[in-house]
């Protein structure tokens, strides 16, 4: 049996606030209840996080991403969207079910969502020698 609470969402033995579903994806309220309405999207097949997420799956989580985004913007009063996803530890991900977590956002809701980062003291040039993909 699965233990992830996720897909007991998705299956409805636990309870959640559905804002939208479709044949691929599910669509609830996060339960921290914070931002002016916090949105999950996740796959009803389940998956960790993008690592491993099948390419197509992965693809119509983004495409219900965005319609959520535009009904937010288009019918609920919003002027723009915050699109999360930790995947791994390492990115401080909790919940082992790929989830983007969408944030509302209006332009004088004071939400601080993006970290100020300390600059590097490496240069882009060595950056991008390191992280780009070679042929
Ligand atoms: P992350 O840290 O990116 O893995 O986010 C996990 C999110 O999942 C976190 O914002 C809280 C949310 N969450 C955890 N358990 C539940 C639950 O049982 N119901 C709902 N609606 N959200 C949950």
């Amino acid at each position: 049996m699965c233990e992830c609470i996720f897909c007991k969402i998705i299956k409805g033995e636990l309870p959640s606030y559905k804002i939208y579903e479709d044949e691929h994806t599910f669509a609830f309220l996060d339960i921290s209840n914070d931002a002016n309405g916090h949105i999950l999207v996740i796959p009803k097949l389940h998956c960790e996080n993008v690592l491993d997420c099948d390419d197509e799956i992965l693809a119509s989580v983004i495409k219900t991403i965005k319609k959520i985004s535009k009904h937010l913007v288009d019918n609920c009063g919003f002027q723009g969207v915050n699109i999360l996803n930790a995947s791994g530890k390492a990115a401080e991900q909790s919940v082992f079910h790929l989830h983007f977590h969408i944030l509302p956002r209006k332009e004088d809701d004071g939400m601080k969502t993006f970290p100020k980062l300390k600059e590097n003291e490496i240069t882009l040039e060595e950056l991008c020698e390191k992280l780009k993909i070679k042929d």
